[in-house]
């Protein structure tokens, strides 16, 4: 699909002219692109056309992130010496006032500074990089403990409730849309075999055991930006803050960071957990959450990123059997290379359970 990218750019009160604007980054989610303005001296910036599919109330969705990145840079003025524009995601508004526009084709976009000078990675290969990564979720996390007002809009509704994933599960399997549930067959099964035990941190909550906090929920590595020295920078993607546990947060970024392959990994033999990257990026989270987090709370974390990469995968196999209306893909197996990979690396976190288990306790 092809935007008049210069026009949608000009629906905004941004501060410089539109250059050039091109496709960018690789989220599974919106269509992203980044423009360049003319002036060496001006801002440039991330132009997005926002899945209204996947987030059905744009202006729910939009309000969130005019909260909580208002709520960031008032934290952030605080902080001398901070760097505001590259700290944190700074929303710029239309000529109407709103932070989204609707073109004529009935598409939403919405428009960020551009990050200058960051670095993302999508694989993570030093503890360095895991350990600034677990500050940055940690900071973001404890930045937003005191955000006033009512609770945040739940921009999808019960978006890591695994009780509610398996069910979209069963339900497409059983509706088997394109017929391919006879392929993945033994995927399912193993699969459906851990459903159970995947249930305790929702369990936790029923009990008042954890409580809900604001959370970010799409803590995968490529949404925390690194500066120029690796140094924890921003945090991005903001479309998921709501309430949540924070398991929720600690296993996604785990997820992300201790794979030592591609989330889509074709070679299964690659994937597995780095314990030393888990080892870190702990390290990192529970220097800035060590004294809120509670004790139940700081004994499941090492349970966190078995859960929510068992999540992703079971969403990845739902789409696959679904017919791929969800994630982006580039291929036709994509989301079914996504579940396997997924699939081992809950394997090798199982495997080294105990070890998780006991860096934790060590670290608390
Ligand atoms: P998606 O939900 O599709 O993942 P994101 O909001 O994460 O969308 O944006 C996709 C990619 O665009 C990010 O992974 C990152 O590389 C880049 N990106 C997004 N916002 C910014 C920003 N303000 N500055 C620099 N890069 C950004
Ligand atoms: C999506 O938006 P992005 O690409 O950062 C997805 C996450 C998944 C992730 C898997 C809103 O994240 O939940 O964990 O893909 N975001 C949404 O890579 O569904
Ligand atoms: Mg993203």
């Amino acid at each position: 699909m092809n935007y008049d990218l210069k026009e949608i750019f000009e629906c905004f009160a941004a501060d410089g002219t539109y250059l050039s604007g091109e496709p960018y980054g690789s989220g599974h989610i919106h269509d992203t692109f980044l423009v360049e303005t003319r002036e060496s001296d001006k801002d440039n910036y991330i132009l997005q056309r926002l899945n209204n599919k996947i987030f059905k109330n744009i202006p729910a969705l939009q309000q969130n992130i005019e909260r909580v990145t208002i709520h960031l840079r008032n934290k952030l003025s605080a902080v001398p010496g901070s760097d505001i524009k590259r700290e944190c995601l700074i929303l710029i508004p239309a000529h109407d006032g709103k932070s989204w526009i609707i073109d004529k084709d009935g598409n939403f976009w919405r428009m960020y500074i551009f990050i200058s000078r960051h670095r993302s990675y999508n694989i993570v290969d030093s503890p360095d990089k895991a350990f600034e990564g677990g500050k940055a979720i940690g900071r973001f996390q404890a930045m937003l403990a005191d955000m006033p007002g009512e609770p945040l809009n739940e921009t999808i509704p019960r978006f890591h409730d695994i009780e509610n994933r398996l069910d979209i599960l069963e339900r497409t399997i059983k509706a088997n849309p394109v017929g391919r549930v006879a392929s993945v067959s033994e995927e399912i099964t193993q699969y459906l075999s851990r459903g159970e035990e995947m249930k305790t941190i929702l369990k936790l909550g029923r009990a008042g055991k954890i409580p809900l906090r604001i959370t970010h929920n799409d803590t995968k590595f490529n949404n925390i930006l690194l500066d120029e020295n690796d140094k924890a920078l921003c945090v991005i993607d903001l479309d998921t803050v709501m309430p949540g546990y924070v398991h929720y947060d600690f296993g996604d970024a785990i997820r992300t960071v201790t794979n030592t392959a591609a989330e889509d990994e074709k070679e299964l033999s690659k994937v597995r957990m780095d314990i030393s990257l888990f080892k870190a990026y702990a390290r990192g989270y529970l220097s800035e959450t060590g004294k809120t987090l509670n004790q139940v709370e700081k004994e499941y974390l090492a349970f966190a990123p078995k859960l929510i990469t068992y999540t992703i995968g079971i969403r990845f196999l739902t789409d696959f059997i679904d017919g791929d209306n969800y994630f982006k893909i580039h291929h036709e197996f994509h989301n079914l290379q996504r579940t396997r990979a997924q699939l081992k690396l809950v394997m090798s976190m199982e495997e080294q359970y105990g070890e998780m288990q006991k860096i934790i306790s060590d670290l608390v």
